[in-house]
This record gives C-alpha cells, sequence and structure tokens, in this order.
C-alpha cells in the first residue's frame, strides 16, 4: 500500500469537505476500509446510492448558504439605521483625535485595486473603538479596547458573541484576546493590553486588531478587522479612534491546521490505540522557515493528566507524516471516563516550545471529535481514522478546565 494511502481514507472528512453534514459519516475507517469501499463503488447500486446522498448533501448545504445569507442581509438592514447612532457618537471623538493620523497608511493603500474588487461600501461590518499609547518609560505599546457598535449577527438567534484578537505583525504568537460578549452586537470590552516592543522596532509593525463571533461547536467566525501599520501613528499623543472594520483576510483567519488520528479500542484487554497518521496545512508559527511539528497525547480523567506519549520531531514541513502509534491502558469500566488531549507542537530549539493546536477526543467532545470517539466506541477492536480540525489551544484547554 502506498505510503500516502492512509491521508485519502477520510478525505470526506477533511474540513473542505465537511459543510455537507451527512458525508462524514461512511469515510475515516481506516484506509483498508475505503480500499474496500472504493472497490465496491464499481458496484452500480453503490454508486447511486452515494451519488444521491453527495446531491442531497450539496443541495441541503446550498439551502442552508441562502438562508444565512438572507438573515445577514437582513441585520445588515438593522444596521444601517444603527450606524446614524454610530456617525454621531463618532463626532463626538474626533475633538480628541490628533489631526495627524488621518493620513495614516491605511489610506493610502485603499488606491490599490484590492478596494475596487472588494466593494467594502456596501458590507456594513460594524466599527471598532480603541485607544492607542506608546509608554516610553516602560516601551510599551498601549492598546485599548473599548466598544464594538453596529456588528453584523452572525448566529441564527440574530445575535453574535463577540470578542476582540489582537496581534502586532509581523509577530503572530504573541497575541491576546478580549472576553467574550455573549449575545450582543454592541460590546463594551474596556479591557487594555500591552505590548512590548522597542520604540525603534515599532514603525515595522502593524496592529491588527479582529472582532471573532464565538461559537462553542464550530470554527469561530471572524466578523471583521482593523489594520493599523504603526509607521502611521504619532505617538507623542495618546489615541482614541472609531474605526469600520473591514472583512478579515484569509490570512488571518485561525485555520491551525488538520491531524488525522486513528483510535481503537479493545474492552476486553482494556487498551486504547492511538495512530498519529498525519498533519497537514498547519499553520506557520515563525515569520522565516517552517515549523518543526510534533504531537503530544495526554490520557485524561477529571482534567488531570494520567499520561503522557509523544512523536518523533519532523523537521522543517507544515505536512508532517507520522504514522506513529501509542499505546495506553484503559479498563474497559473507565473508557466512559477518560479523554484524550492532542496537542500539535512546533519544537523549537531556543525559547519553549509552541503549540500549534489541539483537540480533545472523549465522550463529552463535541463535533468531529465526539464522532470519532463514539465510532471507536461503536467498533471494538477496529482502529478507525480520521481528520481533525486542530483548534486553538486556549479554548481546549478552557473545556477541560470545566470539567
Ligand atoms: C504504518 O506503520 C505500520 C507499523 O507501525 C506499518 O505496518 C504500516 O505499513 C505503516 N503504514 C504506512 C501507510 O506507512
Ligand atoms: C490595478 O491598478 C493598476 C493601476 O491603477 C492597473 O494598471 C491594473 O490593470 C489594475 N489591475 C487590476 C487587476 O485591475
Ligand atoms: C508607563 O507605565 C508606567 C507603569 O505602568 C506608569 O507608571 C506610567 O504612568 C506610564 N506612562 C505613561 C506616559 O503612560
Ligand atoms: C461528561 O460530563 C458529565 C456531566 O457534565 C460528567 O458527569 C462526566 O464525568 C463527564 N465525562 C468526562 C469524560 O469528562
Ligand atoms: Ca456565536
Amino acid at each position: 500500500m502506498n505510503r500516502r494511502a492512509a491521508p485519502s481514507t477520510s478525505l470526506a472528512n477533511s474540513p473542505n469537505a465537511t459543510t455537507a453534514p451527512g458525508q462524514t459519516q461512511p469515510g475515516g475507517h481506516g484506509a483498508n476500509k475505503f480500499m474496500n469501499e472504493l472497490r465496491s463503488l464499481h458496484k452500480p447500486s453503490w454508486a447511486v446510492g452515494a451519488l444521491s446522498m453527495v446531491s442531497l448533501c450539496v443541495v441541503l448545504s446550498c439551502v442552508v448558504c441562502v438562508w444565512k445569507k438572507r438573515l445577514m442581509k437582513k441585520d445588515k438592514d438593522k444596521e444601517k439605521d444603527k450606524k446614524k447612532g454610530n456617525e454621531k457618537s463618532k463626532g463626538g471623538f474626533d475633538t480628541e483625535m490628533d489631526g495627524g493620523h488621518d493620513e495614516t497608511p491605511e489610506h493610502e493603500s485603499k488606491e490599490t485595486n484590492l478596494s475596487e474588487t472588494e466593494p467594502k461600501e456596501d458590507e456594513k461590518l460594524g466599527s471598532l473603538h480603541f485607544t492607542l499609547d506608546y509608554n516610553f518609560t516602560e516601551n510599551t505599546l498601549v492598546v485599548g479596547i473599548l466598544q464594538a457598535a453596529g456588528l453584523p449577527a452572525m448566529d441564527v438567534g440574530g445575535s453574535s458573541d463577540p470578542y476582540v484578537k489582537l496581534y502586532l505583525l509581523p509577530d503572530k504568537k504573541k497575541k491576546f484576546e478580549t472576553k467574550v460578549h455573549r449575545k450582543t452586537l454592541e460590546p463594551n470590552f474596556d479591557e487594555t493590553f500591552t505590548f512590548k516592543v522597542p520604540y525603534t522596532d515599532l514603525g515595522g509593525k502593524t496592529l491588527v486588531m479582529t472582532v471573532y463571533d464565538f461559537d462553542r461547536f464550530s470554527k469561530h467566525d471572524a466578523i471583521g478587522a482593523v489594520k493599523i501599520p504603526m509607521s502611521g501613528v504619532d505617538f507623542s499623543q495618546s489615541l482614541q479612534e472609531w474605526r469600520d472594520l473591514q472583512k478579515a483576510e484569509k490570512e488571518e483567519s485561525e485555520r491551525l491546521g488538520d491531524i488525522c488520528l486513528s483510535l481503537r479500542f479493545v474492552p476486553t484487554a482494556g487498551k486504547l490505540t492511538v495512530v498519529v497518521l498525519e498533519a497537514k496545512n498547519l499553520k506557520k508559527m515563525d515569520v522565516g522557515g517552517l515549523s518543526d511539528p510534533y504531537v503530544k497525547i495526554h490520557l485524561m480523567q477529571n482534567g488531570k493528566r494520567l499520561k503522557k506519549k509523544k512523536t518523533t520531531i519532523k523537521k522543517n514541513t507544515l505536512n508532517p507524516y507520522y504514522n506513529e502509534s501509542f499505546s495506553f491502558e484503559v479498563p474497559c469500566e473507565q473508557i466512559e471516563k477518560v479523554q484524550l488531549a492532542v496537542t500539535v507542537l512546533d519544537y523549537d530549539k531556543i525559547g519553549k516550545n509552541d503549540a500549534i493546536g489541539k483537540l480533545l477526543l472523549g465522550g463529552n467532545s463535541s463535533g468531529t471529535e465526539l464522532r470519532h470517539w463514539s465510532d471507536m466506541l461503536a467498533n471494538p477492536r477496529r482502529p478507525i481514522a480520521q481528520w481533525h480540525s486542530l483548534k486553538p489551544q486556549d479554548e481546549v484547554n478552557a473545556l477541560i478546565s470545566k470539567k
């Protein structure tokens, strides 16, 4: 069998294809099973069945798409009225703002074709109120996230759960997040964050503040972002400003990468086996060069780590192939009580190893993780492979600490 066979097994489960809910069920049951299924596709009945399944899924996702769009549009109309209110408050702050920043490079960059290809006028994403200061005694950039207004509704209930994430590019490792504000389109964050950065280095950096909609059971949607090149800011006075959110670029969306795991539980032997097959499209953690990823697996119970295993480190790649197997002793009566925390890290010779992303597998997990775990329990002794999208480590740790 070819070395790349395992990954293709569960292509149907890769995040690119998971928009159709039904699709994820049949795939991901190990390389052998997939090959069998592939062979059996030659049978017309199978082919017809699969085809109609797929087309049903496509139609379904189209319907969902259209429906969501209409929902968003309705909110945007509502928002236009709100906007008028905002304009008033904006006027008030004008007096506090220093005159210089009207000509920040942000405005200059709008002359490029980018703004023509994406008609930003139509898309009202709301605006963000923030402060910027440089503390020359501490050598810190102090960012105050005050509030947002006129945010679009991202959830079915006509609301959003906004929070703001901050980076000082090109450094993506160091990031801050505000608290999540539940069910509001007008959140008051009132939080302050400080980036330690020498003033002489500041000019080359760009502050990015992205507003996200928190979702417990799916990937968080980026609502929009404000980008401020530091070279265009006059730090002789503090700055307080409202800015419209711009569509967040793909590059900033939190794609951390995907990992393919196989799980197998043998109840009689009380053995849980995890095979780390491979990962792909891992997020680049360093500005120059690729990552040196490895995978850490913790067997957990009640938030406590019982056992730890590690794969080898794969050098200089964002698509590592492992095929490394790990076994844990888990008596049958314990399997319902344990969880697996799977973390992909970037090995760093200097400094701390950074987590690229994490997963939690167990009876209390959700989404593909829960399905994978249930599939494993429903098929004792059989290895079940599945692709998963990595999640931010903080998010997964928050889930662990809640239990
Ligand atoms: C993965 O490793 C196992 C043994 O550890 C080996 O039998 C199998 O052929 C490997 N699979 C691939 C696709 O390399
Ligand atoms: C972008 O703008 C430049 C100059 O304004 C023009 O020459 C070029 O054709 C434009 N490209 C596209 C794709 O519109
Ligand atoms: C800089 O930070 C220090 C310590 O937090 C504080 O005492 C000082 O007032 C700050 N300076 C300015 C100009 O904000
Ligand atoms: C799952 O949650 C239930 C109720 O919240 C709890 O009783 C159970 O111990 C949890 N199981 C795990 C594996 O955390
Ligand atoms: Ca939400």
